[in-house]
Order: C-alpha cells, then sequence, then structure tokens
C-alpha cells in the first residue's frame, strides 16, 4: 500500500507542486483547500496512485474535525501532513493595519495549521509513526518592516515547529519546518488582493523560487531513512541573502 500525505492549500503555489511531486513518488494523497474546481483538476491531473480531496477552510475547526473523522478506513494511515495552507493579507506599518487582515492571518497561518494538526496527530499516534512539515518563511524568522502580524504568525509556525517536536518525539512522529525566502505562486497577488501589477513587482530583476523548488525539499526530507528528520531548512532564491536583502538587476 503507498504511503499517504495530507497536504493542506493543495490548490495554488507550493501545496499544489508538493501534491503532484509526491504522487509521482509512490503516494497517495489527500488534497484540501477551499476551491473545489482547483481540488477537481487537481484530482484530474494525478495519474498514478489515489487521491482524495477534502474541500474545507482551515478556519472551521467543527468542519475539520468532521472531515478528518470521517475519514475511511483506507485513507487513515496517514503517513505524512504538510500544514501548508496560508497567506499574507495586506502589508501595511502596524499603525495602519487592517483587523480583517490581521484575523485572516492569525486564523489561517496559526489556529487553521493547529485545528488540522490536531486531527491528524491522534491517527499517526495510534500507529507509533509520521512527519508533519510545517510550512514557515523567513518571515518566521526575521522581521521587516510592514510584515509585522504576518511575521508574527510566522514565528508562531517557528515556536510551533520546535514545541510539536518536543512533545511528539517519544511518540515517534517527526516535525520538520521549511523557511522559504520569495518563491513566485499566488502568494503576492492575495497579500495584495488581486493587484497583479503589484505582485510580479516582487519577483521582478532577480530569480525568484518556484512552487516545485519547495516540494522538492519536502519530497527530499520525507524520503530520508526512519532515522533522520531533516528538522529545519531555511531556503532562498541565490539572489536573496535575508528577507529585506534581495539583489535585483
Ligand atoms: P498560494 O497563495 O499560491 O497558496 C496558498 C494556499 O493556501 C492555497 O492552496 C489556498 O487554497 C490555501 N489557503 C489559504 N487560505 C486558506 C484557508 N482559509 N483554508 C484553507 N486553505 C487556505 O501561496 P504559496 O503556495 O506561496 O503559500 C503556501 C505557504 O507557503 C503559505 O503558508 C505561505 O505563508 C508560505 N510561504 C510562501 C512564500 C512565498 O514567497 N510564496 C515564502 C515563504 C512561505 P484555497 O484558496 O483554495 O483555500
Ligand atoms: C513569504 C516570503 O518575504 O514575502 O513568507 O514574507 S515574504
Amino acid at each position: 500500500m503507498n504511503k499517504i500525505a495530507f497536504i493542506t492549500g493543495a490548490t495554488s503555489g507550493i501545496g499544489r507542486a508538493t501534491a503532484l511531486l509526491l504522487a509521482q513518488n509512490g503516494f497517495d494523497i489527500i488534497a484540501t483547500g477551499r476551491r473545489a474546481g482547483r481540488l477537481e483538476e487537481l484530482k484530474n491531473q494525478i495519474t498514478t496512485g489515489r487521491v482524495l480531496t477534502l474541500e474545507f477552510d482551515v478556519r472551521d475547526k467543527a468542519k475539520v474535525k468532521e472531515l478528518v473523522a470521517g475519514l475511511p478506513e483506507d485513507w487513515r494511515q496517514i503517513e505524512v501532513l504538510v500544514n501548508n495552507a496560508g497567506n499574507a493579507h495586506g502589508l501595511a506599518p502596524i499603525q495602519s493595519g487592517d483587523e480583517q487582515d490581521w484575523e485572516m492571518m492569525l486564523d489561517i497561518n496559526v489556529k487553521g495549521l493547529l485545528y488540522v494538526s490536531k486531527e491528524i496527530i491522534p491517527l499517526m499516534i495510534k500507529q507509533q509513526r509520521g512527519h508533519i512539515i510545517n510550512i514557515g518563511s523567513v518571515a518566521g524568522k526575521e522581521a521587516y518592516p510592514n510584515g509585522n502580524v504576518y511575521n508574527a504568525s510566522k514565528f508562531a509556525v517557528d515556536a510551533l515547529s520546535q514545541g510539536m517536536r518536543f512533545d511528539l518525539v517519544k511518540e515517534g512522529i517527526k516535525v520538520s519546518e521549511i523557511n522559504p525566502g520569495l518563491v513566485q505562486t499566488e502568494f503576492s497577488e492575495v497579500r495584495f488582493k488581486g493587484d497583479k501589477g503589484r505582485a510580479e513587482a516582487v519577483y521582478q530583476g532577480f530569480q525568484p523560487l518556484v512552487a516545485e523548488d519547495i516540494a522538492d525539499i519536502i519530497l527530499f526530507m520525507v524520503t530520508r531513512p526512519a532515522h533522520v528528520n531533516l528538522a529545519e531548512v531555511l531556503v532562498f532564491p541565490a539572489a536573496q541573502a535575508s528577507a529585506t536583502v534581495v539583489h535585483k538587476s
């Protein structure tokens, strides 16, 4: 039987690329996100192994509980959980930040990750095996101007990754964190509320990472021998040196 990977935010960017790559490499995929059409497209694109799609908002605690509790018996042996769903909403000084943006970032990036993990971890404990990959960010290692609440949400992912590792080590569950720099996905379009020009400008003048670069690292992490846990990776485009230093031509 193939190993099963549960991936949040599989409708776009890093999550979608990870679903495709893990499927190509022998995993069965539970692909999740809010956009049902995108989940269906992904399912049709995967021709190797099984795919189950679950449409939910990670903020909806009751729905997360209901859907995980209702997983069919042959989908419950989850080997890998990729906590990827998340975004930045806005980029503004703290004194003029939008409260709705703040709530979305804290509710999705932090509380959503917790809600999903809370339901999947007992399944992993039962089998005394599993691997949780949290997608943090360089933004969770260094704050930057106007990043404030997004930074806070990703600093929280960093703390939770360490905390989960402490609590789950005795259960045979590995916890890893990947902290990417600039990856060209729909991320900036979401941050800038659909302003494509502003989003594209973020990635101009240098070669950004692409979602497949992060998927490659996830595949590497989850295919290490059982005694190896690659706990943390900080990954930049070659032109990036920190959250704020990017060498543009
Ligand atoms: P995308 O915008 O391309 O993808 C975001 C994914 O998250 C989508 O699949 C979206 O699905 C899902 N998502 C967002 N909100 C929710 C929600 N409320 N409930 C369920 N799913 C949700 O961005 P990326 O692929 O770049 O982002 C993935 C992760 O990588 C995020 O955690 C981001 O913070 C992190 N990251 C990104 C970097 C970058 O430069 N791009 C760098 C460092 C980290 P849907 O809308 O269908 O629900
Ligand atoms: C995404 C990368 O630099 O826009 O987390 O915060 S950055």
